[in-house]
């Protein structure tokens, strides 16, 4: 069985870009993969966490993981600092990275043009610990979101190096981008995408949003003056990304959706989309309350590390091995 790997960061709460974008795609492929799902609690410290947040967050993310789907017995569920050799693969890999691959990196490149002020050496070297990530665990696929894809080809770049440095250690993963909805824009504004940092918090759904104020997200999301309902992202990019999220949640075609609505008001289709997010919801968030009461998060991370540990262990006792960095005893 192919091996499946992937990671979000608990710096928020999780929104529904991350649910169609990621989640759902992890809890669709487990099972026909042998899938590694972990809570990139170190990469999220890369910028401040206020500390209660972060560990309320981290809760809320196992929940919500387990509340989408994923199953313990069938995923390995873990958080990153449970394992060791993520932090130090993480080192290792970052020796084994240029400066200048690093720069060409969009998410740091973008954040540095904004000005934006004390930016981490974390935050820079974020790719490293992401490649290791990947990198410890044999990983074939690793499926994620659109802005996602480069880090995971700097990835297969560092570890195909390694490879022939060294001999060969790495499996070369590949990134898997879903057809639909890798990248779900904001409701506020359909140029930027939805993100869990999200300043005025208008054009983002978060998971555990109640659901009338998910639905009047969604009613009030920001569409165009043209009054069509047709698919074109480039002149009507509101209205596409609405039709995109009914399609991805739904499981109908966009085209489809456009022929039952096209000729109506852009309100009968926000009702639509809407009906569509919230029932969703609404199933994700019996879940998530069960989870919470039923006290399981402990015990299914101690599991899901423990197994983790295993594979990873291993593959840093390798690697250090080729480098020589151990002594035999
Ligand atoms: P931020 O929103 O703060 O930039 P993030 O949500 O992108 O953070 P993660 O939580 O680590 O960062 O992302 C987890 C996964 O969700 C990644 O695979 C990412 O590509 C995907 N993802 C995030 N936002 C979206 C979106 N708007 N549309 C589709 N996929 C997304
Ligand atoms: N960088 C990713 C989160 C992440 C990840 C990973 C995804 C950290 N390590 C390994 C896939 C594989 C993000 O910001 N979304």
């Amino acid at each position: 069985m192919k091996r499946m790997l992937s990671g979000i960061k608990p710096t928020g709460q999780l929104t529904l870009g991350n649910y169609i974008g990621a989640l759902r795609n992890f809890v669709s492929y487990q099972d026909d993969y042998e899938m590694i799902v972990f809570i990139a609690n170190l990469h999220c410290i890369t910028e401040y966490q206020d500390p209660a947040d972060l560990r309320k967050n981290l809760t809320d993310a196992v929940a919500l993981y387990l509340a989408c789907g994923l199953d313990p017995n069938k995923s390995t569920i873990f958080l990153q600092t449970d394992v060791h050799a993520h932090a130090e693969l993480g080192y290792i890999m970052a020796c084994n990275t240029y400066l200048g691959e690093l720069n060409r990196m969009t998410q740091f490149k973008d954040k540095s043009a904004k000005g934006e002020k004390n930016m981490t050496a974390g935050l820079y070297t974020y790719p490293c610990l992401m490649a290791a990530d990947i990198l410890l665990y044999d990983a074939n696929y690793v499926p994620v979101g659109e802005d996602q894809k480069q880090h995971v080809e700097l990835t297969r770049d560092i570890a195909q190096r390694f490879n022939n440095k060294y001999g060969e250690t790495f499996v070369i993963p590949e990134p898997l981008i879903a057809k639909v909805g890798a990248r779900i824009m904001s409701l506020s504004d359909p140029s930027k995408k939805m993100s869990k940092s999200d300043e005025t918090n208008k054009g983002c759904i978060y998971l555990l949003d109640d659901l009338k104020t998910a639905r009047k997200k969604i009613m009030s999301a920001v569409t165009d003056s043209i009054g069509v309902i047709q698919l074109d992202k480039a002149n009507q990019p509101g209205l596409y990304n609405l039709i995109e999220i009914a399609s991805a949640l739904s499981g109908r075609t966009m085209e489809d959706i456009v022929n039952e609505y096209s000729g109506q008001g852009y309100g009968k289709l926000k009702t639509y989309v809407a009906d569509v997010v919230c029932s969703e919801m609404e199933k994700i968030q019996n879940r998530y309350n069960e989870i919470i009461a039923s006290r399981q998060i402990e015990k299914i991370l101690i599991d899901g590390a423990e197994k983790a540990s295993k594979i990873a262990d291993k593959t840093l006792q390798d690697v250090k091995k080729k480098i020589g960095l151990e002594i035999k005893y």
